[in-house]
């Protein structure tokens, strides 16, 4: 049925390999980052989607809970860091995480998602008893927490390497880790962006290192910066490489880079079709992940609407609360109701289900 799509374009042979289930390499990821035929990348993006997901479109229930935003690593891309003596400097205590909990017991949410900046006056025994003050709160609920970044942190905190800190977070409530920190996988960016956190090198190595002790985690990307296509199609690969040997990643996330209030203010932002072509690649590369995530908040709820179409399946949540990127026009928290969530996946033609961290189906309507 498929095979008479992309006859006469560019892309045939691509999609031929796509038809038969055989891996993309490198040359492969550099021509679809060159064409410029969305329609064709789109199209066998969405099969690929299908052949795995159906036409399911996984939503959960969840809220984030950014604990401070002091951070030591001033990277060129974030607008969320604060210095300790600014006036917007804020760090959660335990009780205030707690409050934040509280705010939303009366909703169904399944998932914490916590993370922050790296705050040097943070004491190992702080990054424990937030977890534990949320599972006081609300013991059931699955917390997704701490980037590779942040766990680097907490390693240095309390002077134990990663393989002795993660069982004593996992004890404490850890369930799994989010996809952040990865930004983009080659040492030029790195350098010119972000020299003050780990490089790639180091994200894969502590993603590894947690996959072995039973935590999986998620992988993103964040794109429309200075990054070149084929760091792009390199980092894709990494994490490939990585998800071969552990099979520790949930899903993908490709991040849209927004310029607003950081130091790369006069960079364009990402357009419509960069985003659908960025999680189309993603879903086209990456073909050992299960799943693919179009992160509503970063890429608007409009697009992520089509990107179920442009190889996506997941849509994240209904997040209640998002710091990092907050809205650059109305300073508002980004969040929609649990039906708001639902019409926009069913008007999108796809079938809503809530999952839990796992996939696990919750619910079906
Ligand atoms: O690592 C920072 C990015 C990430 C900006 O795992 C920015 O399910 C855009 O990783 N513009 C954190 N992006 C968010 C993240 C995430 C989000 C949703 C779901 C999951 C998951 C993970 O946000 C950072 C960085 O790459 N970021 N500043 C900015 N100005």
């Amino acid at each position: 049925m498929f095979a008479s799509l992309l006859r006469g374009s560019e892309l045939a042979d691509i999609q031929e390999k796509v038809l038969e289930g055989r891996r993309l390499g490198f040359e492969d990821g550099m021509r679809l980052y060159a064409s410029s035929d969305l329609t064709a990348i789109g199209t066998m993006a969405n099969i690929v989607r299908e052949r795995k997901n159906g036409s399911l479109a996984y939503y959960v229930r969840n809220q984030h809970i950014n604990y401070t935003n002091i951070c030591n690593k001033f990277c060129k891309f974030c607008s969320f860091y604060s210095l300790p003596r600014d006036p917007s400097a804020y760090t959660l205590t335990p009780e205030q995480v707690q409050d934040r909990v509280r705010e939303y017991l009366h909703l169904p949410i399944t998932e914490i998602h916590m993370v922050a900046g790296i705050n040097p006056r943070l004491p190992y025994r702080y990054y424990l008893d937030i977890l534990r003050a949320v599972k006081e709160v609300r013991p059931d609920v699955h917390i997704k927490a701490y980037t590779m970044v942040e766990l680097a942190e907490i390693c240095r905190q309390a002077k134990k390497p990663l393989e002795e800190v993660l069982p004593q977070l996992m004890e404490a409530g850890l369930d799994s880790l989010p996809g952040g920190g990865a930004e983009v996988f080659s040492d030029r960016v790195h350098r010119e962006l972000f020299p003050l956190k780990q490089n790639g090198d180091e994200w894969l190595a502590m993603a590894r290192a947690a996959h072995r002790l039973g935590l999986p985690s998620n992988a993103t990307l964040l794109y429309g910066h200075i990054e070149e296509p084929e760091e792009k199609v390199d980092h894709l690969l990494r994490l490939r490489d990585l998800q071969d040997e552990t099979g520790g990643f949930h899903c993908y996330i490709p991040l849209e880079f927004h310029p607003e209030k950081t130091d790369l203010e006069g960079l364009p932002a990402a357009t419509g079709d960069d985003n659908l072509k960025e999680i189309a690649i993603g879903r086209l590369m990456l073909d050992n992940f299960d799943h693919i995530k179009a992160f509503w908040v970063m890429i608007s709820p409009q697009i992520s609407q089509a990107a179920l179409w442009y190889g996506a399946d997941d849509i994240d949540g209904t997040v209640m609360e998002y710091e990092i990127t907050r809205d650059a026009v109305t300073d508002t928290r980004q969040s929609l109701t649990h039906s708001q969530l639902m019409d926009l996946i069913r008007e999108a033609g796809r079938e809503p289900v809530e999952r839990d961290n796992r996939y696990r189906i919750l619910s079906r309507s």
